[in-house]
């Protein structure tokens, strides 16, 4: 079905109310890096170097860290007006690959981070298990990333436990069809509970669909969509590269497709193919993913923008039943939100300063344009999430102390 063009938009005395937005993919311990792989490392440098140097970051990670990272990035999240996080959490053990003596250490550290700045947590721990479509075993590296079955399957019930149906939800992430064998794939998507929610990242790299067509004889959506029972429970990360067989099958599967516009170009990975997907009917939202940016507005605008430079045409995701740009995008985010993160999370909101001089003269029918087409002053005065504001003013408002405890902890690891 396609998404409804129709979002909530409301003005609150001199303010617009919007609804929350939903970030469907972040990786919280990459925000550290933010601008730190910007520089050379090989004259051809790809994904796959930024993936060595991201690496590098990765094992000076231990929960105290992960936690001061994660609790700014979730502060700046909610500045920027996202009220509920999926987190793509595989950062599992002691940087050897021995298990934390309390095995849930890290994704505590991810839970802890949400519930103290007040973001909603859909939690997706990551079954990664080897290092490449040929069964690699995994690198010195990876080794903290990596579970058996059973390992996975009692991690993520141990945490499925503690969902409350207001701040945390628990659902599962298979890494990428790389890491995960076939046998393994369908064993856990057995032993989950009916209503899990289940997210992969897919076809990002051309390298990715290549590899999987040498090993699995299909391409990575092809083969997903037939070895799966892809459905509205799933949200497929990036599906950069697909075929016009895999877009059909995507919007017809009523999966969710999370885009990270400002990540997928950072990391040139490639075009989202939205108007074809669009033009299927399939569920899409958005991602800040290695958060080299940490705004629903770059995501949307970047979306757009990115259409724009290769069709060389203007208002690629509007249409006649939905003319505005700014609307459009964000009743897309809107209408997977709940199949993607698990949350129905009516109330959340957002408050857009009236009185901002770009916002002057405003109209229901412009203002999410406006906001997401006029620049890089962020607008959002105020956000509410499940009866809280944890936003009021423009400011988180534990933000002194949770930028100086991050503060702090970037130096460490820097130094390191
Ligand atoms: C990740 N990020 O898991 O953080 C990945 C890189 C990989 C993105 N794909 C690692 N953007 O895919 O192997
Ligand atoms: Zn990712």
């Amino acid at each position: 079905m396609p998404p409804s063009p129709h979002v909530a938009i409301a003005s609150e005395g001199p303010d617009w109310r919007l609804p929350g937005i939903a970030n469907l993919h972040s990786h919280a311990f990459q925000r550290a890096m933010a601008g730190l792989a910007e520089r050379q490392t090989h004259p051809s440098d790809s994904f796959w170097t930024w993936r060595e140097t991201m690496y590098r970051m990765a094992a000076r990670f231990d929960p105290d860290a992960l936690h001061a990272v994660a609790s700014q990035l979730y502060v700046e999240m909610l500045e920027a007006g996202y009220t509920r996080v999926c987190e793509f959490h595989y950062l599992h053990h002691a940087p050897d690959g021995t298990p934390y003596a309390t095995p849930t250490a890290m994704s505590d550290a991810l839970v802890a981070a949400a519930r103290d700045t007040g973001i909603r947590l859909t939690l997706l721990p990551v079954l990664y298990m080897t290092g490449g479509f040929d069964g690699r075993a995994l690198g010195e590296r990876q080794k903290r990333f990596g579970h058996d079955v059973e390992g996975y399957l009692r991690l993520f019930e141990s945490l499925h436990a503690r969902r409350d149906g207001t701040w945390l939800e628990v659902g599962c992430a298979l890494h990428s069809l790389r890491a995960v064998p076939a046998d393994a794939m369908r064993v856990v998507l057995a032993a989950l509970p009916a209503d899990a929610r289940i997210h992969i990242h897919i076809a990002e790299q051309v390298g990715e669909v290549q590899d999987c067509l040498a090993v699995r004889d299909l391409r990575p959506v092809e083969w997903l969509l037939q070895n799966a029972d892809v459905d509205a429970r799933w949200t497929l990360v990036h599906a950069t590269h697909l075929n016009d067989w895999e877009v059909a099958g995507i919007a017809k599967s009523g999966a969710t497709v999370a885009i990270c516009p400002t990540t997928e170009a950072n990391l040139g990975d490639g075009l989202f193919r939205l108007r074809d997907h669009l033009d299927a009917g399939g569920a899409w939202g958005i991602g800040s993913d290695s958060h080299i940016s940490v705004s629903p507005v770059e995501e949307l605008r970047w979306l757009e923008y990115g259409q724009r430079l290769v069709t060389r045409h203007r208002n690629i995701a509007a249409d006649a039943t939905s003319p505005s740009v700014g609307a459009t995008l964000l009743a897309g985010t809107m209408a997977s939100a709940k199949n993607a993160t698990g949350f129905a999370a009516g109330d959340d909101a957002l408050l857009l300063d009236g009185g901002a001089p770009i916002l002057a003269g405003a109209r229901a029918d412009d203002v999410v344009d406006r906001w997401i087409f006029s620049g890089n002053r962020n607008l959002v005065r105020e956000v509410r999430v499940a009866g809280q504001r944890p936003v009021v003013d423009g400011a988180h408002r534990d933000r002194p102390a949770v930028a100086a405890r991050y503060t702090r902890t970037l130096r460490g690891l820097l130094a390191e």
